[in-house]
């Protein structure tokens, strides 16, 4: 049988476990999850090769209306990844299927003109009845190759979901070595993961004013030396991330710290600081400066 390969773009509003699914078909923890929407700000690129097949899953920001140019950014990431892609898996939450699978959601897939797979996630917390009623909503309002119900956090329907992938790649050669995993350096999964602590630790609006410096990455010592900013953008939301006494900032890194030393299979120094760029989040200079152009 030829080889297939092909990109798979990972695509839906935000909070409906994109990045979870994301994971759990790719096989590792590439990509940063929490409860909060807009997570996700970089597309991320996730590779699973065999002697079939080569799929590139590619992990992307919640669709949503620009306020920021910090989302003008995040949507040019859906952008750039809808162009390059070969398949398109859509991703619905079952328990909010309304409002994840809404006109403007409906309209952005059919533009797209790659072959669509569309997932109901969340159906751990749904009936099976809720769950078919909403695959035969989608099959109504949007060709597709399948539609399948699935379960991001216990994997129920993700090995089927994996082979519907397959199957949909057209044939290609091999683009990245059989090893290889990613394409984005380690350090922007450093930073991603400190960014992921952040959003479990602070409330509100604070994460989405936060974004992650790495400042130094110094691998040459028995324990990686990593000195991170995390970046606010008033002087008021500093105070808050470090917390009475320290104490949040210190709680931040010490989570940050456990699952930077997971990920790299390696002890590490945590050097983590808060610093204010003010509206970094409006500002082109320092978005570029962050990563996010
Ligand atoms: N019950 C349940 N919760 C899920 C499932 N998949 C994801 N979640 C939860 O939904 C929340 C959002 O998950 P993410 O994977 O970060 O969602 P996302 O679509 O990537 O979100 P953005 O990056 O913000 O667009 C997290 O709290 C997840 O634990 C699932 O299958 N079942
Ligand atoms: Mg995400």
């Amino acid at each position: 049988m030829a080889f297939k390969s092909g990109y798979i773009i990972i695509a839906g509003r935000a909070n409906v476990g994109k990045s979870t699914l994301f994971n759990a078909l790719v096989g590792e923890r590439l990509s940063i999850i929490s409860p909060k929407p807009q997570t996700t700000r970089n597309n991320i690129l996730g590779i699973v090769t065999d002697n079939q097949v080569q799929m590139m899953f590619l992990d992307t920001p919640g669709l949503l209306s620009a306020r920021y140019r910090l989302h003008e950014f995040m949507n040019r990431q859906i952008g750039r990844a809808s162009q390059s892609a070969d398949v398109l898996l859509g991703i619905v939450d079952g328990s909010k299927f309304d409002a994840s699978f809404d006109a403007e959601v409906q309209r952005t897939f059919e533009q797209w003109e790659m072959p669509k797979i569309v997932a109901i996630n969340k159906a751990d917390l749904i009936s099976r009845a809720q769950a078919q009623r909403c695959e035969q909503r989608v099959r109504a309002s949007l060709c597709t190759r399948a539609v399948l119900s699935v379960s991001a956090i216990s994997g129920q329907g993700v090995p089927e979901l994996h082979a519907a992938l397959r199957h949909a790649l057209p044939e290609g050669p091999q683009y990245y070595p059989e090893d290889m995993l990613t394409e984005q350096p380690e350090r922007f999964f450093v930073a991603e993961l400190i960014r992921e602590e952040v959003f479990h630790q602070l409330r509100q609006e604070l994460p989405y004013a936060t974004a992650i410096g790495i400042e130094a990455y110094e691998e040459d010592r028995p324990k990686v030396y990593i000195q991170a900013n995390i970046i606010v953008e008033r002087q008021s939301q500093k105070g808050i991330v470090i917390g009475r006494g320290g104490k949040t900032l210190k709680t931040i890194g010490q989570h940050a710290r456990k699952k930077i030393e997971a990920f790299l299979d390696r002890p590490i120094y945590l050097d983590l600081h808060v610093r204010v760029y003010e509206n970094w989040r409006k500002k082109d200079a320092a978005l570029r400066g962050l990563g996010y152009s």
